[in-house]
């Protein structure tokens, strides 16, 4: 029984250390409101389980063995309509209070707001992200980028299976459903790299399939949007390593892209901007080693990825062509273009 106990405890501490509580630290009006209404059915919830608490150790000590309290003798007639009454009416007020401000949340991610400043189209996919700014021209994938301060509309949408659009600390969640765009409508607060994640089991890689937020000031957000719409197709950039830019041509064009205007490669995630990322597919850390193993075996990183195996290239292609993706940064993309 002990041992029992402490397994239990552990299980329990492991559970609250696992989770981020991310929604709890909000970066958003959207998130800020749904986080205090957690906070608020979370209190109500702990006002009941005080209130149950107490009457039941009350009864417990009452009712005790020997205690000398007068028991009236049990009948089925004894009915008591006040009793009956309160206990009918009382959990439909709870269930009110709870209800209320729950809907109104819901509708308002439904709700446009009438200063819409942006449009984003979400691409799911088994197991990556596709983001396209229709207005800005451009393309991403696996690290969204957005303006501190704006109200977006994500139009969600999936090439395959449900996939569910999840950024906890900008508030909201909403499904990509096959044959159908959702629209789900947040708004950025200040600046900062945030998690975002695929909320509906989509397959075997479906816990890898995250992404990262990176929420900029204004300026360095127009930075960004030009650094990645640059076109920097290997042959005509002489800032990146020529000799990686050779074997990404060869074997990778196929599915993609280096730049951030190119929207016909689109089998596999965009890399623009790709030396500038801190995740490998929104999950790995993007280093050298990293993103080696990655591509030499990327089903041990996703399994059931679409992603081909490169253990093929020879350690000087593999060298270059790390090189070259870890090359793609503003500087090198933006001086190169000059
Ligand atoms: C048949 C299409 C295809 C080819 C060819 C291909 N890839 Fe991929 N690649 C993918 C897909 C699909 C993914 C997404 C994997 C996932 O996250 O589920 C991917 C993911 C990646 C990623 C991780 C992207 C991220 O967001 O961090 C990198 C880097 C990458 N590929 C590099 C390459 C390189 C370099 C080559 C050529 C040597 C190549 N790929 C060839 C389809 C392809
Ligand atoms: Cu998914």
């Amino acid at each position: 029984m002990k041992s029992s106990w402490k397994v239990s405890w552990l299980l329990v501490c492991l559970f609250l250390t696992g989770c981020q509580m991310s929604v709890l630290n909000p970066a958003g009006r959207v998130a800020e409101e749904q986080s205090r209404l957690i906070i608020f059915s979370f209190a109500v919830m702990m006002i009941i389980l005080l209130v149950v608490f107490v009457l039941f150790f009350r009864f417990l000590w009452r009712y005790r063995e020997d205690s000398r309290i007068e028991r009236p003798p049990h009948t089925q007639e004894n009915d008591n309509k006040k009793l009956e009454i309160t206990w009918t009416v009382l959990p439909l007020l709870v269930l009110l209070l709870l209800a209320v401000p729950m809907l109104m949340q819901t509708y308002s991610l439904e709700t446009k707001t009438t200063q819409e400043e942006m449009t984003i189209e979400v691409t799911g996919q088994q197991y990556w992200w596709r983001f396209d700014y229709p207005d800005e021209n451009i393309r991403t994938a696996q690290e969204l980028h957005l303006p501190a301060n704006t109200n977006i509309t994500f139009e969600l949408n999936t090439e395959d299976v449900i996939h569910s659009f999840w950024i906890p600390q900008l508030g909201g969640k909403k499904d990509a459903i096959p044959g159908r765009t959702n629209e789900l409508h947040l708004e950025t607060g200040r600046p900062g790299v945030y998690e975002g994640k695929c909320a509906e089991l989509c397959g075997a890689a479906h816990t890898d399939m995250r992404f990262q937020v990176v929420v900029h000031e204004e300026e360095d957000f127009t930075d960004w949007v030009e650094a990645a719409g640059q076109d920097v197709t290997p042959e005509e950039n002489e800032t990146v390593q020529e000799e990686g830019a050779r074997v990404f041509q060869e074997n990778c064009l196929a599915c993609h892209a280096a730049d951030g205007a190119a929207t016909k490669n689109d089998q596999g995630p965009n890399l623009a901007l790709y030396g500038e990322r801190d995740k490998i597919s929104g999950s790995f850390a993007n280093d050298e080693e990293q993103l080696k193993a990655f591509l030499r075996h990327p089903n041990n990183f996703k399994p059931s990825t679409d992603m081909p195996a490169y253990n093929n290239l020879s350690r000087e292609e593999m060298d270059a062509l790390v090189n070259y993706l870890h090359g793609l940064t503003r500087e090198n993309v933006q001086g190169g273009s000059d």
